[in-house]
C-alpha cells in the first residue's frame, strides 16, 4: 500500500494532464465498490476491466433514476469545444476528438467528453488516481481539463527477431492504452522470419515448423486488430522491403534472380527482378488488406549492399502499390531520401547515432566476413542527417523516434537495473549501444529535436518509441526493457505539460504497482 503521504503530494497519473489542479485524498466509496453511468461500452469495459485488475475494485453500471448519483458520471458531449493536437491521425476513425474534463470531489468524479475515444482516456486517467485504503475507495481530488500534444502516440515493436504470441500483443495493448498511447506498430518482417500468414506466399511462414506456431494466423492478426480497436489502439503493420528481406529469400530463393548476395546480411529485393516486384505487389495488397487504419508501414531501413537508385525504385514501386490499396505510407528515415512519400506519408526519423557507430572500430570485433556489412552501415548511417531535410522539402511529416532517447532496446546505464534482479538482465539490450540512463530517455522534447535536425521547420507527426527483438527471450525480458522508460515516451507524446524528472520519476512507485498487476514484471519489481 502506498502511504497516504504519497498519495497527497504526487499525482500518480500518467500522461500528465494539459491542465490540472490536485487536491487531497478525498473518500470516493465504503467500499471496494464504484458505480458508472453515461460511458460508451467500450470505454465502460475497459475502466471495469482496469479498475478491477489495478485495484480489485468492482464497478458496476445502475440504470434509471439514480443514474446521476453514480460515483463516476460520463457525459459524452460532442460539442464541447477544446483544441486539436497537432501532427497526423492515425486512428481509424480520424477525427474522433481526445479532450475532456473530469472533475473529482467528495461529490464524485465527473467527467465530460468529447467522443466515446475522450471517455476512454478519462477513465484511465480516473482509474490511475483511485485507491483502496481499508476496504475504501479513495481518489484524488482535482480539477483536469486534458487533451494530447500530438495525434501519433506509439510503440513500435519487432515480433520477427523475437515472436510474440497474441496474448502477449494483448497484454502489450493493455499497457498502450493505459497510457493514451494510440499507434502499436508491428514490426512483422525480417530476415529472422515472416509472422504473418501469407495466402499469396506460403511457404513465408513454414520456415520454422518445430515446436509452437511463430507467426500470426490471419484470423489471429484481425482479431488483435478489432481488441486495439477496442482500446483506442490502431495497429500498423511492417512489412520490411527491400533489405531485411533475408526469410524470404529463404523461402524462395529465386526472389533474387541471378543476382546471390556476396554475404547472407546483404541480401535484399532488386527492381530489376520480375519476381521480387511482383512478390512485392502481393505481400503489400495483403499487408494493406489486413489493417484498416489508414497507414501501411513499408520498412526501407538500412538496405544495406543496395545501389541508391535501385533502392530508390524499389520504394517507387512498392509505394505505387500501397497507395493502390488505399494506404498512406509510413517510411524508416532512409524513404526520405528517395524523393517518393509526400505530404500524405510519414517518414519514421531513428538514426541519431552520433559518434556512437565508429566503423574502425567495430571492424575490429567481429569476424572479417562481416567488414562489407560494416562498410555498407557506415555508408547509410553518414547519409542520416540530411534525411530530416530532404523529408521537409518533400512536405512529409517527421515521427520522432530518436535511437538515443527512445530505442527501448538500449541497456540502461542504471546498476541496479542489472545487479539486483534474481535473474541476470545485463543481456538485455543491444550491447552494440551506449547504456542510457532513465533522465536520458526522459530528457527530450519533439519538437526541440525537430528543430534541430531540420532547421526548415518540420510538421512532427508525433512519437513511436521502438523495441527491437535481438535480446529478448521471454515476456520478462520484454517488460525489463519495456518499464519505466515506455511510461517517459507516453507523457513525451500526450502531455502538454510535461512533468519534471523528478516529478516523473516519483510516480514509478504508483505505476510500477499497475505493470505488475498488468503481469508486466519490469524494472521495478514490486511485492503483489
Ligand atoms: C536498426 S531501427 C534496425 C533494426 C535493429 C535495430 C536495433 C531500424 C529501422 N533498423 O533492424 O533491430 O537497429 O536497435
Amino acid at each position: 500500500m502506498p502511504s497516504a503521504e504519497t498519495t497527497s503530494t504526487v499525482w500518480p497519473a500518467i500522461p500528465t494532464p494539459a491542465q490540472l489542479r490536485a487536491g487531497p485524498p478525498i473518500r470516493l466509496a465504503p467500499g471496494r465498490h464504484l458505480t458508472l453511468t453515461g460511458a460508451d461500452q467500450g470505454s465502460s469495459d475497459w475502466f471495469t476491466e482496469l479498475a478491477n485488475t489495478l485495484h480489485g475494485i468492482d464497478v458496476t453500471h445502475p440504470h434509471g433514476t439514480g443514474h446521476s448519483r453514480a460515483d463516476i458520471v460520463v457525459d459524452i458531449d460532442p460539442s464541447q469545444p477544446g483544441p486539436s493536437p497537432s501532427g497526423i491521425d492515425p486512428r481509424p476513425h480520424p477525427h474522433a476528438a481526445e479532450h475532456y474534463r473530469l472533475v473529482a470531489s467528495t461529490a464524485g468524479i465527473r467527467i465530460t467528453a468529447a467522443s466515446p475515444a475522450a471517455a476512454f482516456r478519462a477513465l484511465s486517467t480516473t482509474a490511475q488516481i483511485l485507491e483502496v485504503r481499508e476496504g475504501q475507495v479513495w481518489a484524488h481530488a482535482a480539477t483536469v481539463a486534458d487533451v494530447p500534444r500530438y495525434a501519433w502516440r506509439g510503440l513500435s515493436l519487432d515480433v520477427a527477431r523475437h515472436f510474440l504470441p497474441a496474448a502477449d500483443i494483448r497484454s502489450v495493448i493493455d499497457l498502450l492504452a493505459l497510457y493514451g498511447l494510440n499507434v502499436l506498430h508491428l514490426h512483422l518482417t525480417d530476415t529472422e522470419g515472416w509472422r504473418l500468414e501469407s495466402r499469396t506466399w506460403p511457404a513465408l511462414t513454414r520456415s520454422e515448423t518445430s515446436g509452437a506456431r511463430n507467426y500470426y494466423t490471419r484470423a489471429e492478426f484481425n482479431d488483435l486488430v478489432a481488441y486495439a480497436a477496442r482500446r483506442q489502439v490502431t495497429i500498423i503493420p511492417e512489412v520490411d522491403l527491400p533489405g531485411h528481406t533475408g526469410s524470404a529469400i529463404d523461402a524462395y530463393p529465386d526472389l533474387e534472380g541471378d543476382r546471390p548476395a556476396r554475404h547472407p546480411r546483404l541480401r535484399f529485393l532488386h527492381p530489376d527482378v520480375d519476381l521480387a516486384r511482383s512478390f512485392a505487389t502481393d505481400v503489400v495488397r495483403e499487408f494493406a488488406e489486413i489493417a484498416p487504419g489508414p497507414f501501411l508501414h513499408i520498412g526501407g531501413d538500412e538496405p544495406f549492399g543496395m545501389h541508391y537508385e535501385d533502392y530508390a525504385r524499389f520504394v517507387h514501386h512498392v509505394h505505387t502499390v500501397a497507395r493502390e490499396s488505399g494506404k498512406r505510407v509510413v517510411g524508416w528515415q532512409e524513404t526520405a531520401r528517395t524523393g517518393v512519400l509526400d505530404h500524405r506519408d510519414v517518414v519514421q526519423y531513428w538514426l541519431d547515432l552520433p559518434d556512437e557507430f565508429d566503423p574502425e572500430a567495430i571492424k575490429t570485433t567481429v569476424p572479417s566476413e562481416y567488414h562489407p556489412l560494416v562498410d555498407h552501415a557506415a555508408e547509410t548511417f553518414r547519409a542520416a542527417p540530411g534525411d530530416p531535410p530532404a523529408a521537409v522539402r518533400s512536405g512529409v511529416p517527421l515521427l520522432m523516434s530518436p535511437n538515443s532517447r527512445i530505442y527501448l532496446d538500449r541497456p540502461y546505464s542504471e546498476q541496479a537495473a542489472t545487479s539486483s534482479q534474481e535473474h541476470d538482465r545485463s543481456r538485455l539490450g543491444l550491447p552494440a549501444y551506449r547504456p542510457t540512463t532513465l533522465e536520458q530517455s526522459y530528457s527530450w522534447t519533439p519538437d526541440g529535436l525537430a528543430a534541430e535536425i531540420a532547421p526548415e521547420g518540420a510538421t512532427v507527426a508525433g512519437v513511436e518509441a521502438a523495441m527491437w527483438g535481438e535480446t529478448l527471450t521471454s515476456m520478462d525480458d520484454l517488460a525489463f526493457l519495456l518499464l519505466p522508460r515506455l511510461v517517459g515516451v507516453a507523457e513525451r507524446a500526450w502531455s502538454r505539460s510535461p512533468a519534471p524528472w523528478r516529478t516523473h520519476q516519483a510516480t514509478w512507485n504508483t505505476q510500477a504497482r499497475f505493470w505488475s498487476a498488468l503481469s508486466f514484471n519490469g524494472y521495478f519489481q514490486v511485492d503483489r
